[in-house]
């Protein structure tokens, strides 16, 4: 589900909440478990953080850039994503993790599955700022031709229940000039990992 405009309100608070975590937690461009680097650039905040290197995909209670616990989830994300879940179907959910994603423009995340958290219940939600993206999303098989979807500064995407394992990725960023964020996409996902 598409929930337009949802953050626009809280766009400049989330903003500096943001770049708090990054402060503690700076930015990196991960290692894929092939070998590759990731093009965007990517930290955490919460109990656990999306971590990927040589050894797979995976979350980890500690940041291993500095063998320190992520920032906290700041109260003002986890009310912006139980928000959007309850709007969107989902009562209670309570993430334990939300990961930041910076898309510089020529950045893409290839079509994958969300499947690293082992509660599957509970939906992802996604909060888009800065920079215009056209994201892909498909089925939860690869076969299926991905649908796509301009992701503009204050949208965010709720996936859950049957779409949960659904294909998803980001186009190439195109370049442009946000008058928020400059040069750059930002996108946080909020997830719950463990079963509750
Ligand atoms: C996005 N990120 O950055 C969406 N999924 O717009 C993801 O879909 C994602 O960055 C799993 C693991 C890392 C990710
Ligand atoms: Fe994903």
């Amino acid at each position: 589900m598409l929930l337009r405009g949802f953050a626009c309100g809280a766009d400049v608070e989330v903003l500096q909440v943001v770049e708090a975590v990054m402060a503690a937690a700076p930015l990196r461009h991960m290692q894929t478990p092939g070998g590759y680097t990731m093009s965007v650039a990517t930290t955490s905040c919460g109990a656990l953080g999306w971590v990927s290197d040589a050894r797979g995909y995976r979350y980890a209670a500690l940041d291993p850039r500095s063998g320190q616990p992520w920032p906290a989830l700041p109260a003002s994300f986890l009310d912006l994503a139980r928000c959007a879940a309850a709007r969107t179907g989902y009562a209670d959910f309570t993430p334990e993790s939300c990961l930041i994603n910076e898309y510089v423009p020529g950045a893409k995340l290839s079509l994958h599955q969300d499947k690293d958290e082992k509660d599957l219940s509970a939906p992802i939600v996604s909060l888009s700022l800065g920079l215009p993206a056209v994201f892909l999303f498909g089925s939860a098989s690869r076969k299926d031709r991905a649908q796509r979807y301009r992701l503009v500064h204050g949208d965010v995407v709720v996936w859950g229940g049957p779409s949960r394992l659904a294909y998803h990725g980001v186009m190439p960023l195109a370049d442009g000039e946000h008058a928020l964020l400059g040069r750059r996409r930002i996108n946080l996902t909020f997830r719950r990992v463990r079963v509750a």
